[in-house]
């Protein structure tokens, strides 16, 4: 508690900026959702929540049965059986545990009653419409930021054959094959009918790039995204550094999108968990640092998989305004976690970075997300509005609400189109 204000002051700040955090809209700047055209594309209801791979992760750690076995059983038959080993024979205490409860919660369910097949019947009874309306209203989340890979199969089809876009479902371009697998996806985009090589001559990044310009025209992304390794380098002897320097980067500037780079993660740790499987490691962020400081030109976002890391982000981020960090991603969007990252970010960067996204795979997620990650950024926000006030800057009911729309999406759009 601040010292040297009063009880009344310190009583009043807090309930207007809580009363702000809770009722500002937000910008959702990086999901795996999709705009309801793609059909069952967007997953929602008790058993995608419960097969979501955070809490398959957790749930195997309980399991005794083959990792085949699981993956055999029905979508139903697999939340069954994470319910009862998460929910019923150990309390759910995970934060992604408790993120079910508090969409049952907020959806008005009675989370207390244990029963799944009547959790169950409540969702196949929601009319999807009017669901998906009704998750955005209660997280407060205005505006949903799809990732759409033109590498995915159904996904890709589904733009091609057109539909009329839902306006609240806006795209970022990902190419993370591009980047980490170019052996395997060149028979795609040579198929696709780019004049691509395998070892760059010839046509091969104009192609690339031409591609990407395609795709750009296609879905209107946001900004170019990738998910990297911790090894990743930049600038590097290796195919991922050349498409950067001459594919990704002229694309980028090109078109005004800004790149996205999302650090740290090892995929594939235990590949029979599949999704549940990836895992993580400390990057060095020389690479990223290099990248802002060669290209000041382009644009960046990131966000860094390891706790170990943030403070670095912060600090590159003071010495590069072409980059903007974003998020607590992953195994860092805990409560603990998501904490120190914004007090330290406030304190390193001001309001000039993104605090969260909420990664959702699943629709009704955003409701948890979003309440969890509100409570901890008002409460960050509360000590550092209350330590302003010890100096006598008073802010005003103008200024809060500016703040958070700021970090609710605000500074990410200014960032973007700057
Ligand atoms: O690469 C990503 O965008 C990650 O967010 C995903 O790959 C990951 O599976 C996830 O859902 C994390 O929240
Ligand atoms: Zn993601």
């Amino acid at each position: 508690m601040s010292p040297n204000i009063s009880e009344a002051k310190r009583e009043a700040i807090t309930a207007l900026v809580s009363r702000l955090v809770l009722k500002t809209e937000v910008y959702d700047i990086h999901t795996h959702l999709y705009d309801p055209a793609f059909g069952e594309l967007l997953l929602y209801g008790i058993d995608d929540q419960l097969v979501y791979h955070y809490l398959v992760a957790e749930a195997f750690r309980h399991f005794d049965i083959p990792y085949d076995d699981f993956w055999k059983l029905s979508k139903e038959d697999q939340a069954q059986m994470i319910w009862n080993a998460l929910f019923i024979d150990n309390s759910p205490l995970s934060e992604a545990c408790r993120g079910v409860l508090t969409v049952l919660n907020r959806l008005g369910l009675d989370a207390n009653q244990r029963d799944l097949p009547s959790i169950r019947k409540w969702f196949n009874e929601q009319d999807p419409d009017e669901y998906i309306t009704r998750c955005m209203d209660i997280a407060k989340v205005s505006k949903i930021c799809m990732t759409n890979s033109p590498f995915d199969k159904l996904e890709a089809s589904k733009w091609k054959s057109g539909f009329e876009r839902d306006e609240r479902f806006t795209s970022a371009l990902r190419i993370d094959p591009l980047l980490l697998e170019w052996d395997t996806i060149i028979p795609q985009l040579i198929a696709e009918g780019y004049d691509v090589q395998p070892d760059f001559s010839g046509k091969t990044m104009e192609e690339v790039q031409r591609f990407l310009r395609d795709w750009a025209n296609e879905i209107n992304p946001l900004y170019a995204m990738v998910s990297l390794p911790p090894t990743f380098e930049y600038p590097a002897n290796n195919q991922c550094s050349k498409l950067i320097d001459e594919a990704i980067l002229p694309f980028c500037r090109g078109n005004g999108l800004a790149f996205a780079l999302m650090i740290g993660v090892k995929r594939g740790v235990n590949t029979a968990m599949e999704l549940a499987g990836d895992g993580i490691g400390k990057p060095s962020l020389i690479g990223l640092e290099n990248l802002c400081s060669d290209n000041p030109n382009n644009k960046f976002l990131c966000t860094v998989l390891s706790k170990e890391s943030q403070h670095e982000l912060c600090v590159i981020a003071r010495k590069f305004r072409n980059l903007h960090v974003f998020g607590c991603w992953w195994f860092t969007n805990i409560p603990s976690v998501i904490e120190e990252m914004t007090r330290m970010r406030l304190d390193l960067i001001g309001m000039s970075f993104t605090p969260q996204h909420s990664d959702a795979r699943v629709l009704d997620q955003i409701i948890y997300k979003w309440d969890h990650s509100r409570e901890i950024i008002n409460k960050v926000l509360v000590e550092k509005y209350l330590n302003l006030s010890v100096t006598g800057w008073e802010p005003s009911a103008e200024e809060i609400q500016r703040d958070v729309e700021g970090l609710f999406g605000e500074n990410f759009n200014r960032f973007i189109t700057r």
